[in-house]
């Protein structure tokens, strides 16, 4: 895909540190120079001897109902059946579990393993997620006027209002911008869309632990980026929980198995569409991010622990299934959702509320603890509540019914903060979109819309 000496091949090798690479270890970009070829050719094709098949119908019901079902998008890093869960190049989070290499001393997958698979559908060797993630912790530090402008936020801002203007205000520094400006050939665009994913996710945590020192603990040192640390690692670090392990693994996890969720969530697609007009990825994953800090979306796991920690206060501790029953009646004659219960696509237990279950089973401490039984036992009378109530098709819970609590028994009980660190994680499949989006020369996103009056006059005729 690089011609030699292009002014693409030249900025990644000045950027990616190339003198730093390991022998016979391949980089992230040359993975990617040989799977997008093959994909590029199998679009033409497609498009080719396919462009007018029929995929299906639209409803009424679609339009009027958040497009729920339309089969309207390209996504190829992972794919949401509804009964079974995510996969991401069709493998489940157990196979993912067994196959992506962890960090070392660890045993959950890390960050820099879900993105290698995601972008370059392929599983990394050791050698090459290590590499990933010295490029990574190499260009992890925050350029000194987002520092400036994170600092200088009221700290009463929410910190999903400050992580989207952090990652806006990165885009100062994006190469694809800059190329765009300077003319660059489309066939190039990819190449810089990854120099500026590469960098942003490097920057991700410096920047989502500075808004959390800054909010939370004011005035108190954030360690420097550790170069023998993978992402998720220093990202703990500079939380302030750097030594605690099991809050370590959990986030690598967390991260990894939230990384992505096909191409029609909302932050996903915000992402998707934002970068069709060719925003550079720190704009459209800015923009993604305000999408995920709606209640419905990421924020609903701060939500969820609000929730079990109002049922507490009401209940006491030694709270029985009737008493939940109860109070997931009164919440829903309250008019209100139960919150981590219920899907847009999945129609059994999100597979990642099991992951982290499973996560949970494994260590007696997290076993022992209040609000991590208080979800279990929500979990066995929930389903039941809200199939009664006959709204939701989903009666289940999806990851945010989990993700929060286990937080909070590690010490991490600033709940507001609990959507950043799932930004931090979905990033990984927005920014594999875009990289994709660009190789494929996917076109600016434009679907048509439709009046009521309109509607009614099409079903007439
Ligand atoms: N509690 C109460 N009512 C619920 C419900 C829940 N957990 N989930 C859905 N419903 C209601 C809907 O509000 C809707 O009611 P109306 O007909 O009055 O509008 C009805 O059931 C049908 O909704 P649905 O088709 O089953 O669900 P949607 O695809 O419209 O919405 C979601 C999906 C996630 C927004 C919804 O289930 C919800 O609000 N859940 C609670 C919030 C939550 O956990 N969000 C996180 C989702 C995961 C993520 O995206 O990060």
């Amino acid at each position: 895909m690089f011609r030699q000496g292009s002014l693409a091949s030249k900025s990644f090798a000045r950027s990616f540190g190339a003198q730093r690479r390991l022998a016979s270890t391949k980089t992230i970009r040359e993975a990617l120079e040989e799977v997008i070829p093959v994909k590029q050719a199998q679009l033409k094709q497609l498009k080719a001897e396919h462009g007018q098949a029929v995929l299906g119908d639209v409803k009424v019901e679609q339009v009027l109902g958040g497009m729920r079902g339309l089969k309207a998008m390209l996504w190829d890093a992972s794919v949401l059946d509804p009964l079974e869960g995510i996969r991401f190049h069709g493998k489940s989070i157990p196979e993912c579990q067994k196959t992506l290499p962890a960090a070392p001393g660890g045993k959950e997958i890390i960050a820099e393993s879900m993105l290698w698979l995601l972008l370059t559908g392929k599983v990394p060797t050791e050698a090459e997620v290590r590499q990933l993630s010295a490029q990574l912790a190499e260009k992890g530090e925050l350029p000194a006027h987002i520092e400036k402008l994170i600092d200088s936020l009221p700290k009463d801002l929410h910190p999903m209002t400050q992580l989207g203007m952090g990652v806006a205000a990165l885009n100062q520094e994006s190469v694809f911008a800059a190329a765009y400006e300077k003319g660059i050939k489309k066939t190039e665009y990819w190449t810089y869309a990854l120099e500026d994913s590469i960098n942003l996710i490097a920057r991700l945590p410096a920047l989502a632990a500075r808004i959390f020192r800054n909010v939370y603990n004011p005035g108190a040192a954030i360690p420097g980026i550790n170069k023998e640390l993978d992402l998720v690692g220093n990202y703990v670090n500079m939380l302030g929980y750097g030594g605690n392990h099991d809050l370590t693994e959990y986030l690598r996890l967390y991260i990894s198995i939230h990384g992505d969720h096909e191409g029609g969530n909302a932050s996903a697609h915000t992402a998707h569409l934002v970068g069709s007009t060719l925003a550079d990825p720190y704009l459209a994953y800015s923009a993604a991010l305000y999408a995920l800090a709606g209640p419905l979306h990421g924020l609903a796991n701060q939500e969820v622990l609000r929730w079990q920690l109002n049922m507490r206060k009401e209940l006491g501790d030694n709270i029985t299934h009737e008493h939940i029953k109860e109070f997931l009646w009164k919440t829903l004659k309250s008019g209100q959702v139960v919150p981590g219960y219920g899907h847009g696509v999945l129609r059994n237990p999100d597979p990642r509320f099991m992951a982290l279950q499973e996560f949970c089973d494994t260590r007696p401490e997290l076993l022992a603890d209040p609000v991590i039984q208080l979800v279990k036992k929500t979990y066995d009378v929930a389903p039941g509540v809200l199939t009664e109530h006959g709204k939701t098709k989903n009666p289940y819970p999806n990851v945010d019914a989990a993700s929060g609590c286990v937080l909070y028994h590690y010490g991490l009980t600033q709940f507001k903060y609990y959507t950043v660190i799932f930004g931090v994680s979905r990033a990984l499949g927005c920014v594999t979109q875009l990289v994709w989006a660009r190789a494929l020369g996917l076109p600016l996103e434009r679907p048509k819309s439709l009046s009521i009056d309109a509607i009614e006059k099409l079903i007439k005729s």
